[in-house]
């Protein structure tokens, strides 16, 4: 008998076009697998979508799948990810539950001394019993799992299987994913495999009373920094276990989605210029076609701004020789002469005039207006347009012509040339 373990995915991540063709795709190759080498079920620890209710186009390429699978006689067994969770129902893993295509493993009840217990429910086809609790919004998870009846669930026999969404602090895990953990001693001990979701990378441990505790990491991207360690080798895929009264085998399956170029300059103790140049050097040397190519540069510059670092030559180089998307990081990117002072307020305006009067000083234009009183006034308003909610049944090509005409109109500049 054997299941297939995938979590993450973050269907509706993708802005670009492009990457959202190879979400699909890497999407429909897991479950294409699933099906030919015919798993038993298919666990999703979470964060399938990127959020509870994602766009149109992303429903109904998800429906279309799952139908697949459906079709196919495999049951599909999920928890909330922190991502798609939605503590009224309010998800579109709740859809998919309502017609059938997909289970909610969750079956908890609370109890009047306040804790939770949770039911197993046992796969028809292997007698598998499968429960798990979801991932909830930051800081929450750790209270449901305190609550939880532990004795019952390890009381249980036969082969169980638990599905879980959050860091764990035991295990060993890449450091920048950490902000909530909780330890493993808060999970039920003696089930057979431990189904994680929220870590984007492959990961499998044994602990003792824990066996195979395993996060199958995202199988594309999530976040950005996944693609950046995407095209620094990290390997995507999803999880094959075979298993009978015990589990048998882990298989991380690879699958692969794209290929990737990094250019990576350090800009410390530099000028600008000379960033753009060994940008441009490095850019020449890399064939971007059909690529995903990330630009990263980080460190503190000696002088000037952090925006005279032009990264929109080495993009157009790139974009001629058809890169298929061009992704830059410049967030740990700073300079000596001019960096953001923070301040204080009592409240969001004074802190905003603060902010801005705190740092004009550093600033050099031949533009009197951009300076000293006057420019803080206009950087004030600038701000406050910008911070325009959308009006209610206001349609996104109305809102952003209507934004950008009020804030050149601010700046008193015309908007004919556009
Ligand atoms: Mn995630």
């Amino acid at each position: 008998m054997k299941f297939a373990h995938l979590s993450d995915v973050h269907l509706g991540f993708q802005k670009h076009e492009s990457l959202q063709k190879i979400e699909q795709q890497v999407f429909e190759k897991i479950l294409n697998q699933c099906i030919s080498s015919k798993v038993d079920f298919i666990l999703i620890p979470g964060d399938l979508f990127h959020v509870n209710i994602p766009e149109m186009r992303v429903q109904k390429f998800a429906f279309s799948m799952f139908r697949k699978v459906y079709d196919a006689k495999i049951p599909i067994y999920v928890v909330y990810g922190s991502h798609d969770f939605s503590p009224v129902s309010n998800s579109v893993i709740d859809l998919l539950a309502e017609v059938g295509y997909i289970t909610k493993v969750t079956q908890a009840k609370s109890h009047e001394d306040s804790t939770i217990s949770l039911e197993c429910l046992i796969d028809p086809k292997t007698g598998a019993k499968i429960t798990g609790l979801s991932g909830l919004k930051v800081g929450k998870d750790r209270e449901w799992y305190e609550k939880l009846d532990r004795d019952n669930l390890e009381a249980e026999s036969g082969f169980k299987i638990f599905l879980f969404h959050g860091g764990i602090s035991d295990m060993k895990t890449d450091s920048s994913m950490d902000g909530d953990q909780m330890p493993l001693s808060l999970l039920p001990k003696g089930f057979s495999y431990y189904a994680g979701g929220h870590m984007h990378k492959f990961n499998h441990q044994s602990f003792d009373g824990y066996a195979n505790v395993v996060y199958s990491g995202t199988p594309f991207a999530g976040y950005h920094a996944d693609l950046e360690d995407n095209a620094n080798g990290q390997k995507r895929g999803f999880v094959l276990v075979e298993f009978e009264d015990t589990v048998k085998s882990v298989e991380f399956v690879e699958i692969e989605n794209i290929t990737y170029e990094i250019i990576e300059v350090d800009a410390n103790n530099r000028k600008a210029e000379s960033i753009n140049q060994e940008l441009l050097e490095k850019t020449k040397d890399i064939d971007p076609a059909e690529k995903v190519v990330i630009i990263k540069v980080k460190g503190e510059l000696t002088s000037g701004k952090t925006a005279d670092v032009d990264i929109s030559l080495v993009r157009d180089n790139l974009n001629e020789r058809n890169a298929m998307v061009v992704n830059v990081s410049k967030n740990g990117l700073t300079s000596k002469e001019y960096s953001i002072t923070k301040a204080k307020g009592a409240n969001k305006e004074e802190i905003e005039t603060n902010v801005f009067s705190e740092n004009i000083g550093q600033l050099r234009f031949d533009y009197p207006e951009l300076l000293s009183d006057e420019g803080i006034k206009l950087a004030k308003k600038l701000l406050s347009e910008l911070g325009q909610p959308v009006l209610i049944n206001e349609k996104k090509n109305e809102y952003i012509p209507r934004i950008r005409d009020n804030a050149l109109g601010i700046l008193g500049l015309d908007d004919d040339a556009s």
